[in-house]
């Protein structure tokens, strides 16, 4: 009765992993060797060992008839990231928005401002207000210059050009 409880739980650790983790490669499943299901059966029947039957799962693993899918795999960060000030940004009725307007970037990610506009523009850190902080803040940027800041910490940050401080942009950090 012991025996067959801890069969019973094996088959059904088997089973659930199976699911979860594990994938039966469908065009072997019909390979299942014909011993394989007379060594389960002959272990539930208290026929053969547990270490034979261990085994047995350990041959299905090697031989890739139970395929393992570790499930590693490395989830995209955006670590590096570009905000364009574009050309026209200047224009208070253009739409030179900053380009993205609102940028998404993980935590740690490091976010360069380009300055692609023919007059400079600088970034400064603002709060909900819209008064300036000390977060992140640039010297006048001439058209090609570059201004970066690492964000360490989630949250949305906003910022302006204190020259043209309609131009309103966003970093969200998550
Ligand atoms: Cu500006």
């Amino acid at each position: 009765m012991k025996r067959l409880s801890k069969t019973m739980s094996l088959l059904m650790l088997i089973f659930a992993v199976s699911i979860a983790s594990l994938s039966v490669n469908s065009a072997d499943a019909q390979a299942v060797p014909e011993w394989v299901k007379n060594t389960a059966l002959w272990y539930g029947e208290g026929i053969i060992s547990e270490g034979e039957f261990l085994n047995m799962v350990k041959f299905l693993i090697e031989n890739e008839v139970i395929v393992i899918d570790s499930g590693v795999e490395p989830i995209p960060q955006e670590v590096e990231a570009q905000i364009i000030i574009p050309n026209g940004n200047f224009d208070v009725t253009g739409a030179g928005f900053y380009s993205p307007l609102n940028l998404e970037i993980s935590v740690g990610g490091t976010v360069t401002w380009v300055n692609d506009d023919s007059v400079p523009h600088n970034i400064q850190s603002i709060d909900r207000e819209g008064k300036v902080t000390q977060l992140f803040n640039s010297p006048p940027l001439n058209t090609g210059d570059r201004f970066e800041h690492t964000f360490d910490e989630e949250g949305v940050y906003k910022y302006y050009c204190s020259f043209h401080p309609w131009r309103v942009g966003l970093v969200t950090v998550s």
